[in-house]
């Protein structure tokens, strides 16, 4: 995000055109949309631009490209749905980018003050912005045409301030097509400092961190903006770094103090071990949500500085000894200055024997002849891919395999729908991501449920010569809900797809296809994949036949949390299971 201020002149310019110069000025590139009648002086104002802009195939996509876009490159992303139904498809997408923190601007069309649209029309654009407001950061709706620059310069603001989030602003056709005089400052974001408070709280932490035994480190994406104080502060005093899911790769999966994911039962082995030895937990950028620790009633053993940019966050899933609100990059830029240097080679040594220990039992897997070991897959995507290549992912199992084995090289380069864990992201953002950034190689995981919702957007790779790999984890099953269902509920309900004829889809889609049937096949399957200069489907044939570990330690979890005669019924039907071998 850079600190520019746009001086250039406005001048005369339709309403329309005044939203597209705003997104350029706040440095959008690319818009991702679909077209719609009530849009048209939009869709005019962004021919006559500059801005690349990107028909896809369905309302959500456009918001998962363009969610995928900001999240490879930590910039605003926008894009432009059609009103009402459009807006409406876009709701799971909308919401992810707002869970996951992901600063998006979505343009929608509106209605006239006199035309159709207000409450009593059956128009598509009545009611939309109350139906959005729910999900999104903010929305407002621009009046006249004079109010452009000043509205966007806030919803660009609103997207990317404090923690970001998804900006819905409706543009009614009125306001589209009048001419105005525009006039803005632009985009002026100010220099950023600590507030006293802030700077008062941050003296208090170092207190506690200079007595503590052993400090430990729990990163969010929110400390992406500060990849290097993060380091140096986890040098200088040897303490383990953690992530949360969407913060892998804050520090390099390589890095000596990289523990991988998890503060809680459900997180990474290596990073369990770690932070159990540490009597202070400092926590930046992150909101601790339950999909890290399993639960939302859980808290960490160990006391917790936490650090949040956003008022209100700090704190407020997790009691913490101290709250800080204030930018990442700050913060801990002045934790780094005034903190004493601590040594801790018991710790180092603690990581890396786990960190040996637990690749050494991934390399133990033995090759499977007959199906292919997501873990296996894993490991030889990881093989194959540059540390700075880009992995995306879908929600399902597969996902939580990749958590698992998968190590995470640098930050912005594991893209996954965590905190809404919405299906079908996956090839969307795999898409964008190749288009965003050409030369690095981009490998899309998902799950054959997840697929069969978006692979549409295979199309749109073709239309804008992108060129990703997306490897469907093909087990013909919603792997996820019925590792679930057999964990929790000891039976299985409504989980098998129907067989497809995945060569037959990517012909027909016009995209290259290779299959992998087993583990000997890997190696060379994911090779010609990536050589390949045209979007691929990798058909990999897998099997789960063990169940992803943070799966497991949720699955309890929630068997834990059913009421007793039910935890009683479910008792009774795993052991007749194991057995008879039967349901
Ligand atoms: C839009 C949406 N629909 C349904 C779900 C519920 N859900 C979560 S995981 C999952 C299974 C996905 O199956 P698949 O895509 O085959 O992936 P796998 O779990 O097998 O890796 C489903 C249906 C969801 N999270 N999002």
């Amino acid at each position: 995000m850079g600190e520019n201020v746009h001086t250039s002149a406005w001048g005369h310019m339709t309403g329309a055109a005044g939203v597209v110069d705003s997104l350029r000025r706040a440095g959008v590139e690319r818009v991702f949309g679909i077209p719609s009648i009530e849009g048209t002086w939009l869709f005019d104002a962004f021919d006559a631009s500059k801005i690349d802009f990107v028909v896809v195939t369905q309302e959500q996509s456009a918001v998962f490209m363009a969610d995928a876009c900001a999240r490879l490159t930590g910039e605003l992303s926008a894009c432009v749905l059609a009103p009402g139904q459009g807006l409406a498809k876009a709701m799971a997408a909308i919401t992810q980018a707002r869970m996951d923190s992901v600063p998006v601007v979505v343009l929608v069309a509106g209605a006239g003050p006199r035309g159709m649209g207000d409450d009593r029309s059956s128009s598509s654009m009545s009611r939309q912005l109350a139906m959005v407001r729910s999900v999104a950061k903010r929305v407002f709706r621009i009046d006249e045409p004079e109010m452009v620059p000043s509205a966007m310069s806030r919803a660009v603001q609103l997207a990317r301030q404090g923690e970001p989030g998804p900006v819905v602003v409706e543009i009614p056709q009125d306001v589209q097509r009048g001419m105005a005089r525009m006039e803005g400052t632009g985009f002026r974001q100010g220099p950023r400092v600590l507030s006293e408070q802030a700077a008062n709280d941050l003296s208090r932490a170092i207190e506690l961190m200079d007595r503590a035994e052993q400090v430990g480190i729990y990163a969010g994406a929110g400390s992406f903006e500060a990849l290097d104080e993060l380091k140096q502060l986890a040098e200088k005093i040897q303490a383990p770094v953690a992530t949360t899911l969407s913060g892998l790769g804050a520090l390099p999966s390589i890095h000596k103090l990289s523990v991988g994911f998890g503060a809680g039962q459900a997180g990474s082995l290596v990073a369990q071990a770690a932070l159990s030895m540490c009597d202070l937990i400092l926590a930046v950028g992150c909101k601790f949500s339950d999909m890290v620790s399993g639960g939302i009633d859980w808290q960490p053993s160990a006391p917790v500085i936490h650090v949040d940019i956003e008022p209100g966050t700090a704190g407020a899933n997790i009691k913490a000894q101290v709250a800080v609100t204030a930018p990442s990059r700050l913060a801990l830029r002045y934790l780094l200055d005034n903190i004493k240097p601590q040594q801790h080679p018991r710790m180092l040594d603690l990581i890396r024997e786990k960190k040996r220990n637990q690749r050494a039992l991934l390399r133990q897997r033995k090759d499977w002849t007959d199906a292919v070991d997501p873990v296996k897959a894993y490991m030889q995507l990881r093989e194959a891919l540059a540390g700075d290549d880009v992995l995306v992912l879908d929600a399902g199992h597969h996902e939580m395999f990749a958590f698992a084995s998968y190590e995470v090289q640098a930050a912005r380069t594991l893209l996954a729908p965590v905190d809404y864990q919405t299906t079908g992201f996956a090839v969307p953002a795999a898409v964008a991501a190749k288009l965003t950034c050409p030369d690095k190689r981009v490998v899309a995981c998902i799950g054959d449920g997840g697929f069969l919702q978006t692979h549409v957007e295979l199309l749109t790779a073709r239309r804008c010569d992108a060129a990703p790999v997306v490897a469907v984890f093909a087990d013909h099953s919603l792997g996820m809900v019925k590792a679930f269902h057999e964990r929790v509920l000891g039976r299985q309900t409504a989980v098998d797809l129907v067989p497809v004829d995945y060569e037959k889809l990517a012909e027909s889609l016009g995209v290259e296809y290779l299959c992998v049937r087993n583990d000997g096949q890997l190696v060379e399957g994911i090779r010609r994949a990536l050589t390949m200069e045209a979007p691929v489907v990798l058909e990999l044939r897998v099997e789960y036949r063990d169940i992803a570990p943070y799966v497991r330690v949720v699955a309890q979890l929630e068997a834990r949390r059913l009421p007793r005669a039910a935890s009683l019924k479910l008792g009774a039907r795993l052991i007749l299971k194991k057995l008879f071998n039967k349901s």
